[in-house]
């Protein structure tokens, strides 16, 4: 298999990371999909990566379908509950992770996105995104609690999602700082980057 991303997107690294924890086997091919000559549209039609190629040249995207079938692959270390409710809370995990990420990135589009003149940046809009930004991650503190991990009693996608969202935005938003803010979550984000999928894969 081989994995179209960059080594900064948060969505990226999420596959990344499973991939490691499932110990899969790619080949990560570095794609700058905002370079004006970038060929990503050859494989995802959305331009966007993370893009999965697989034996035969398929294209998969997006990040939540190719984890969810990357988890399939291999039995080791299940990460995503196979039904009920343990699976839609997982689930429901990722889509909060996720939709900080992806907040996060329009606001920041909005803010440095070279192709937009100064006069056309909105500051309302990108004062929209950052209230969602920083609501998710409250979210994420509410919801872990003092428990060891954001569902159930293993890691899962949903840790692994949520340490990648906070990781991303450390990494693009260093004012931001929900370390000192909500300790449960700097703890959890602790206790991942002893592990070898997370250390090896922040963002650059
Ligand atoms: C989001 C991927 C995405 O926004 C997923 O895979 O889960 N829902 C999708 N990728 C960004 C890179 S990044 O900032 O993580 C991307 O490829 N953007 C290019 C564009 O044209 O929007």
């Amino acid at each position: 298999m081989k994995l179209i991303g960059s080594a900064a997107s948060p969505f990226v690294r999420k596959v990344r990371v499973v991939m490691a924890e499932k110990r899969l086997d790619y080949q990560f091919v570095q794609e700058n999909v905002w370079a004006d000559d970038t060929t990503i549209a050859h494989s995802n039609p959305l331009g966007k990566v993370p893009c999965l190629i697989m034996e035969g040249s398929e294209a998969m995207f997006d990040s939540r379908v190719i984890v969810e079938y990357l988890d399939t692959l291999s039995p080791v270390g299940k990460l995503i509950p196979s039904q009920g409710r343990e699976r839609a809370e997982v689930k429901t995990w990722e889509a909060l992770a996720d939709g900080v990420m992806d907040a996060g990135i329009l606001w920041r589009l909005e803010a440095t996105w070279p192709k937009r003149a100064d006069g056309e940046r909105s500051q309302a809009w990108m004062d929209r995104q950052r209230g969602k930004v920083l609501g998710g991650i409250s979210a994420m503190s509410k919801g872990l609690g003092d428990k060891p991990f954001c569902s159930g009693i293993h890691l899962s996608l949903s840790d692994i999602a949520v340490g990648c969202a906070l990781g991303w935005v450390s990494f693009r938003f260093p004012e931001i700082d929900w370390r000192t803010e909500f300790g449960n979550l700097d703890r959890l984000h602790e206790k991942l980057l002893q592990r070898p999928s997370f250390a090896d894969t922040q963002p650059a």
